[in-house]
């Protein structure tokens, strides 16, 4: 059995290792076996990128994987399967690590909220994501707040002020059917008045198709640079790993119309299409900092290129 032999070399993630198990007993043990069969010929590349598309890799990210693997294990003249799958790791690594060089420096500042404004198609996860970031951020010891920039749904409302009582984090809402920019401007008003560290604004979901909506997004921006110019220090592109390649086309289209600094790729643990990453990673260029693995504000993870890689072929305790 070839797990005896590769080893894993990050620490492992309890957390990210739930939310990847699909991906990893859909495709990534198939692609185990494929190297456990001992030999690295024509069908074994054809195999692999069949399964990396399977997992949502997206074709062209596949076929340039497959390809610089190939290439790899032809130059070296490797003939150990074990080898050539240390390879595709570090390929694999080396992918994602390309776009986490633009992630931008991050500093809070005393006195000054740190503003993180969450953005995406209708369902995706926001809300649920917001909730999930201020837990991560009351874990620094940080006083969060959060305000309810989607006034579209009434729901959208109610179900933020309960995610706020129940994580002890303010909720500043107006009535629905209000103006988003009218609950910006309180809460960044709020945010100073209370000494707030953090402040995370929901916004209603939106299609990247519809123009107006995503100008709106950029209006908001501006009411929150009146009161803060560096801000938002943070807008979360929050995409729907259970989409598949149809986030990665919703990313394009955001990205065009706001600067979308870090992406959160929610419901991993409900697919087996964690292959998205690489495909967002290598299209995109824009930092993946979170992954959502379940529905409770706990499940959360920061991404980490290593330990995503690893946890796609290991499962808890394995590896070691
Ligand atoms: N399994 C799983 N479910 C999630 C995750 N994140 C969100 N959900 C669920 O997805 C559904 C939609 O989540 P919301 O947070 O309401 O999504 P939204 O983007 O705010 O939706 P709109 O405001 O309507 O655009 C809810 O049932 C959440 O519980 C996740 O990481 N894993
Ligand atoms: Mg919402």
């Amino acid at each position: 059995m070839i797990l005896k032999f590769f080893r894993r070399k990050s620490a492992p993630d309890a957390q990210l290792e739930q939310g990847l198990e699909k991906t990893r007993r859909g495709v990534f043990l198939e692609i185990t076996r494929l190297f456990d069969r001992g030999v690295l010929d024509d069908d074994l590349y054809e195999e692999l990128e069949m399964l990396l598309i399977q997992a949502d890799v997206g074709w062209d990210v596949s076929q340039k994987l497959v390809a610089e693997l190939r290439r790899r294990v032809e130059r070296d003249r490797l003939v150990d399967p074990l080898a050539a799958r240390e390879i595709l790791r570090e390929e694999m690594i080396q992918l994602l690590e390309g776009s986490m060089r633009n992630r931008t420096v991050k500093i809070l500042q005393r006195g000054v909220p740190f503003v993180i404004m969450v953005v995406g198609v209708n369902g995706v996860g926001k809300t649920t994501s917001i909730a999930k970031l201020a837990a991560y951020h009351q874990g620094f010891g940080r006083s969060v707040m959060v305000a309810a920039g989607d006034t579209f749904r009434a729901a959208a409302i109610d179900q933020l002020t309960v995610w706020g009582e129940r994580l002890g984090v303010p909720v500043i809402a107006h009535a629905q059917g209000g103006d988003p920019g009218a609950v910006v401007f309180d809460a960044m008003r709020a945010a100073h008045a209370r000494n707030a560290d953090v402040l995370i604004l929901d916004t209603a979901g939106r299609l990247h198709t519809k123009h107006n909506l995503m100008a709106e997004l950029g209006k908001l921006r501006g009411i929150v640079q009146k009161s803060v110019p560096d801000a938002p220090q943070e807008t979360i592109l929050v995409i729907d790993a259970t989409t598949g390649q149809n986030g990665l086309v919703q990313a394009k289209e955001f990205s065009a119309s706001v600067a979308i600094t870090d992406i959160l790729i929610a419901k991993l643990d409900g697919t087996a299409k964690g292959g998205i990453a690489f495909a967002v990673a290598k299209e995109l260029g824009t930092p993946i900092s979170y992954v959502g693995t379940g529905e409770k504000a706990t499940d959360l993870a920061e991404f980490r290129p290593e330990t995503y890689v690893d946890s796609l072929f290991f499962g808890q305790g394995e590896g070691f």
